[in-house]
């Protein structure tokens, strides 16, 4: 049986719409891998640094035979491949692209924490998951109806589908 994984994707720089479009395309070729459902895209205010500009965010679920630390491997060289540029620490980057979900797997790993750690805290993060699993629960946080990044949700704007 395949897992199913949530990543989340952000965007700040260079048309981060595009970043976002074509990375969750992306996402449907990477090995063992099949993207099975995109949330709405949402422009978020940035979360730490106000001195920045807005961020695309996105969800998107896709069932995997890589094992969680492959899959990480596979969203940080896709990353690379979106000439991914961080100037500072919590700064503005072409793409993000976090490990959120897998499964109901908890890892602390050097490399990799799962739950993603600042999740729960994230409206960014929170409200398109909940988009595509209503009645998830997130172990170790919960419902994910019931999480308390939802007290900034005002703060995301869906977007219109690109045509
Ligand atoms: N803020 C928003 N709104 N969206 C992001 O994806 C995002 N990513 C980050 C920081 C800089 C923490 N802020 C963000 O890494």
């Amino acid at each position: 049986m395949p897992s199913l994984a949530y990543i989340g994707l952000g965007s700040n720089l260079d048309d981060p719409r595009g970043h976002v479009e074509r990375a969750i395309a992306e996402l449907d070729g990477l090995p063992l891998t099949r993207l099975t459902a995109t949330s709405r895209r949402y422009a978020s205010r940035p979360v730490g640094p106000q001195d920045q500009p807005d961020f695309i965010n996105a969800v998107a679920r896709v069932e995997t035979r890589l094992s969680p630390l492959a899959l990480l491997d596979q969203l940080q060289a896709l990353e690379q491949r979106h000439a991914r540029v961080r100037r500072r620490h919590w700064g503005p980057r072409t793409l993000d692209l976090d490990l959120l979900l897998y499964d109901d797997r908890r890892l602390e790993h050097p490399r990799l924490r799962l739950p993603h750690p600042e999740l729960a805290a994230r409206a960014f993060v929170v409200v398109p998951l909940h988009e595509l699993a209503p009645r998830l629960e997130l172990p170790g946080f919960g419902p994910v109806a019931a999480l308390p990044a939802w007290q900034s949700a005002g703060d995301l704007r869906a977007l219109l589908p690109e045509r």
